[in-house]
C-alpha cells in the first residue's frame, strides 16, 4: 500500500513524496514510543554550525537519506550534514531536508517535525541550492505530534493530509488550506526581547496593548519552540512568527536557515494565502548564498505581516 495516495502527486515527484511520507510514518512510530525507543533527545555531537545534534537528529538524516536513494533525487542537503550529498549523478531533483526541527522538544512530548524543499537539480550541488527561493518547485512539513500530518504545494495550493495510523497511509485532509487574513496570536522567542531592534519591540507592543492600543484588538500569545508546530497553527487558524533578526551575537540575521526552514516554509504560507518576509522584502524573492546560512524570517496573517513591513519603514 503506497504510503500517499499518488493522485494528488505530480508524476515526476511520486518516488521522492512517497519515501518522505514512508520514512514519516515510520519516524512517526518511533517518536510515539518516546524514551521506549531509546534516548532519542541524548546529545551525540555537533552540526557545521556548531547547534548540539540530537539522536532523533542524526536518526532521521539517516533515514531519509537512505530513503531517497533511487527516487530521482541527484542532490541531498541536510541540516544535520555539513555539504550536499550527490545521491544519483542520473537523478533530476535537489531536495533539502531539516530532518528533525524542534529537537529541544523530543524528550518533553510536544509537536517536533520534519521539513523539506525540493528543486529540479542545476549544474551543480551548490548550485541547485544556492538559487531565489522562488524557483522551489515542491516544499511541505511533516508534523509528528498528537497527529502525524503533512502539508505540501507544488506551487497550486497547500494540501493538508493525515497519517491514518491504522493503514500508515497519509489521506487527504484539506484540498487547499486557507490562512486566515487577520490573527488572534502572535508568535516569539519573548526572552530575547531586550536584544530586538525597535520595529520588532514596536509590533510586539501594540500586539501587547490590545485594544488599549493602536491595534484596536487583542491578540494572545503563543512560542512552542518548533516551528512545525507554530507554521500548522498559523496556517490553520492565522496568527503571526517572527524569528527577527536581534543584538546577540551570532543572531545578524536571526536563528532559522533560509535553505532547510525559511524557504520551505515561506512557499507553503504564501500557498495558502498568508505572506512571508524577512521583516521586510517577500522570503521567495530572496536568493541563498550559503547551505547554511540564517535569515530573519516572519510570516503569517497578510495583514500583520504588511503591518511589520510598514514599522520597518
Ligand atoms: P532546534 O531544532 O535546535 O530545537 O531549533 C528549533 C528551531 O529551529 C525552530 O523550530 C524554532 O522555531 C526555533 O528554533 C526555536 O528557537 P529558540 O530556542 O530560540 O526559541
Amino acid at each position: 500500500m503506497p504510503a500517499i495516495d499518488p493522485a494528488h502527486i505530480p508524476a515526476n515527484l511520486r518516488p521522492v513524496i512517497e519515501a518522505m511520507c514512508a520514512t514519516g510514518a515510520q519516524l512517526s512510530r518511533v517518536i510515539a514510543r518516546g524514551p521506549l525507543a531509546g534516548a532519542l533527545g541524548a546529545g551525540v555531537g555537533e552540526n557545521s554550525d556548531g547547534d548540539q545534534q540530537k539522536a532523533l537528529d542524526v536518526m532521521a538524516d539517516e533515514m531519509f537519506e537512505a530513503a531517497l536513494e533511487g527516487t530521482g533525487v541527484k542532490y541531498y542537503a541536510s541540516e544535520e550534514q555539513e555539504t550536499v550529498l550527490t545521491l544519483d549523478e542520473g537523478g533530476r531533483f535537489a531536495l533539502a531536508t531539516d530532518p528533525l526541527d524542534g529537537s529541544s522538544n523530543i524528550d518533553v512530548n510536544v509537536t517536533i517535525g520534519t521539513i523539506f524543499s525540493i528543486f529540479e537539480a542545476a549544474e551543480s550541488a551548490e548550485a541547485s541550492f544556492l538559487r531565489p527561493a522562488s524557483d522551489q518547485i515542491a516544499a511541505g512539513y511533516i508534523a509528528y505530534g498528537p497527529q502525524t500530518l503533512l502539508a505540501v504545494t507544488f506551487g497550486a495550493g497547500t494540501m493538508l493530509f493525515v497519517l491514518d495510523p491504522d493503514t500508515g497511509a497519509f489521506v487527504l485532509a484539506e484540498e487547499k488550506m486557507d490562512l486566515p487574513v487577520a490573527a488572534k496570536e502572535f508568535s516569539i522567542n519573548a526572552s530575547n526581547r531586550r536584544h530586538w531592534f525597535p520595529p520588532v519591540l514596536a509590533y510586539v507592543e501594540e500586539c501587547e496593548q490590545g485594544v488599549d492600543g493602536a491595534k484596536g484588538k487583542n491578540m494572545n500569545f503563543r512560542w512552542v519552540g518548533s516551528l512545525v508546530a507554530e507554521t500548522h497553527r498559523i496556517l490553520t487558524r492565522g496568527g503571526t512568527f517572527l524569528y527577527p533578526s536581534d543584538a546577540r551575537k551570532g543572531y545578524e540575521a536571526g536563528r532559522l536557515r533560509m535553505v532547510y526552514e525559511v524557504a520551505p516554509m515561506a512557499f507553503l504560507v504564501e500557498q495558502a494565502g498568508g505572506k512571508a518576509t524577512d521583516g521586510v522584502a517577500p522570503i521567495l524573492s530572496l536568493t541563498a548564498e550559503a547551505l547554511h546560512e540564517r535569515r530573519p524570517f516572519v510570516f503569517g496573517s497578510a495583514e500583520e505581516v504588511d503591518r511589520i513591513a510598514e514599522l520597518h519603514g
